[in-house]
């Protein structure tokens, strides 16, 4: 089948954030509906929708109690039907996020599941405790806490690698596969275009023994990347996506290159792509809660590897888990807009298929908040819980949280000055930034220098340029702020070169300009605070290379 989603850029929406129609503070799907037009003129090809099903939202969405029926808060199945129809009126594809390690605790399966003569009991992971009334493993899970409790009605506890109301499917059971292949034919039949797999890699739990000492996670080593999980994807691409126009790309926890390679190789018919998270973590200790420096020579080296490593990656730089990425690798104060543009530079430079999360087309940055009530994210809680009881002062402890948070990305789409940012005429269910007024879409839509219509031509660039997407990475020059690399494809070659830093630079070469995010037309090595530019390489009037870039670009001292 043809491979179309190597062709496109793809927009990530989180529904609650994006657009309200009924004031009810809440994103809607007539919300999504009313801004196709906007997305369409982006660039984008398929949407990614984050949870719309029925769900009681302890982990807003990701925990599901009806797979196929659409939550009220968000709309009925008739606005969905519609969303899939007018977006595919657009040319745009839909594909769902499909929360399969986990159901809601109010999911029908689990509410018969904890009746211990119920055929639904082998649905989910039952044991009894150890005696003492310990739980059944030292097992700790992603929210931080043990993974397991009780249930007082059959007396045993269920695993919960997420949220306690985010129960555990048992992947050893095969009626719960066939039952997960039943969801993805009921959307599939619906016309939509793929799946985005949440933290797929981890579904197959091949023990329950102890794990090893962590503080997060601690057993991961029993359930990631497991040859169970592996069978899976197969058998789910065999029965079911190979009979579908359609793609997958699977976020995958903790998994190093092998891994990915693994999930991800066409021979083994697993999924089309990954998402890993090793580049956005450069600047982070194990995991996204403890920070250090920022240096741009790693940042080129992890680039290197999976840009070498991986045949196709899936290239994105925010999520709705992830802090802002001008603010966490740019600069949100004074150089954000030249920044934000430098972050689409490199994003579309690299090869593989570029995601954009709401918002990140404008420049939006990490939230204002001063204190942790005005946030909601359950994780952000609970880590702040964990790290109190190691004693980390409570200033050490915000700022970590402000940095890391999930609700950093989470606040409502800036749409214009107007208040609630044009997202809400009520009140919305998290804070929107008081930057609304300088930072939003309407204003930017009217701007030719704006960070959208960077974006834009980005896009369009990639679109319209084989090598971009297609050719071969080749890093050049990594020193200080600065990284380049470029892209080749038979004789045509792109050079990106990118300054994170807030000095001015100089990098080796001159020739023609194919993006600038300073409106440059000419380059001749000396670059701006937060300057990126991309260099083309021409083939002259009787086909001879023009080469303006030496093809390793070296530092001028
Ligand atoms: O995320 C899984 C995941 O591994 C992390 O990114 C997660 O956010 C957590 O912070 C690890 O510290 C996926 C979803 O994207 C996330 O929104 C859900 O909360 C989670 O799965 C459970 O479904
Ligand atoms: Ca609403």
């Amino acid at each position: 089948m043809s491979q179309w989603w190597k062709e496109q850029v793809v927009y990530q929406i989180y529904p609650r954030s994006f657009m309200d129609t009924n004031d009810d503070g809440v994103g809607d799907i007539p919300g999504i509906i009313s801004k196709l037009d906007e997305i369409r003129s982006l660039g984008a090809g398929v949407i990614w929708l984050s949870p719309v099903y029925k769900s009681p939202d302890a982990d807003n969405g990701y925990d599901i109690s009806d797979y196929r029926s659409i939550d009220p808060k968000f709309g009925t199945m008739a606005d969905m039907e519609m969303l899939i129809s007018q977006a595919k009126a657009r040319g745009i594809k839909i594909v769902m996020d499909l929360v399969i390690n986990h159901t809601s605790d109010e999911h029908e399966w689990f509410q018969k599941s904890r009746d211990k003569d119920s055929p639904y009991r082998d649905y989910y992971i039952w044991r009894p405790g150890k005696p003492g009334g310990k739980p059944p493993n030292n097992w700790t899970g992603f929210f931080t806490g043990t993974v397991w409790e009780y249930d007082g009605q059959s007396g045993e506890y269920y695993l919960h690698l997420f949220h306690k109301k985010q129960p555990d499917l048992n992947y050893k059971n095969q009626k719960v596969v066939e039952e997960i292949k039943e969801i993805m034919r009921f959307w599939l039949d619906k016309g939509v275009g793929g799946f985005r797999c949440d933290v797929i890699n981890i579904i197959y739990k091949s023990s329950l023994e102890d794990g090893k000492y962590q503080v997060v996670a601690r057993g991961i080593e029993h359930y990631q990347s497991q040859e169970g999980a592996h069978r899976i994807l197969k058998e789910l691409r065999r029965d079911v996506l190979a009979h579908y126009d359609c793609f997958t790309v699977g976020e995958s926890v903790m998994v190093d290159l092998d891994g990915a390679k693994q999930l991800s190789d066409p021979e083994r018919g697993e999924l089309d792509m990954v998402f890993y998270f090793d580049h956005l973590e450069v600047d982070r200790v194990v995991a996204r809660y403890i920070p250090k420096k920022f240096r741009a020579v790693k940042l080129l080296q992890v680039l290197t590897k999976w840009q070498q490593g991986l045949d196709w990656n899936a290239l994105y730089l925010e999520n709705h888990d992830q802090p802002r990425i001008v603010s966490h690798y740019g600069d949100d104060g004074v150089f954000r807009e030249r920044s934000a543009k430098l972050l689409a530079t490199m994003l579309f430079t690299l090869r593989g298929t570029p995601f954009i999360y709401q918002g990140q087309e404008i420049g939006m940055t990490n939230f204002d908040f001063t204190e942790l009530s005005q946030l909601r994210d359950v994780e952000s809680y609970n880590i702040d819980k964990l790290i109190r009881s190691f004693f980390v002062p409570a200033r050490i402890r915000w700022n970590w949280i402000r940095t890391a948070s999930r609700d950093n990305a989470r606040t409502p789409v800036q749409w214009s000055a107007e208040p609630g940012a044009g997202f809400t005429g009520g009140e919305p269910w998290l804070g929107v930034n008081a930057n609304y007024k300088d930072i939003n879409y309407r204003e930017q839509q009217g701007r030719p220098d704006s960070v959208l219509n960077y974006y834009k031509q980005m896009v369009a660039l990639r679109a319209s340029n084989d090598t971009l997407k297609y050719g071969k990475f080749i890093p050049l020059y990594a020193k200080a702020g600065v990284i380049a690399y470029s892209r080749v494809l038979g004789e045509e070659e792109y050079t990106t070169i990118l300054n994170f830093s807030g000095k001015p630079a100089r990098a080796a070469g001159t020739g023609p300009v194919v993006a600038s995010n300073i409106g440059r037309d000419s380059f001749d090595g000396s670059l701006s605070p937060w300057e990126a530019v991309v260099l083309g390489k021409l083939v002259d009037g009787r086909g001879k290379v023009f080469r303006p870039v030496p093809p390793s670009v070296s530092p001028v001292p």
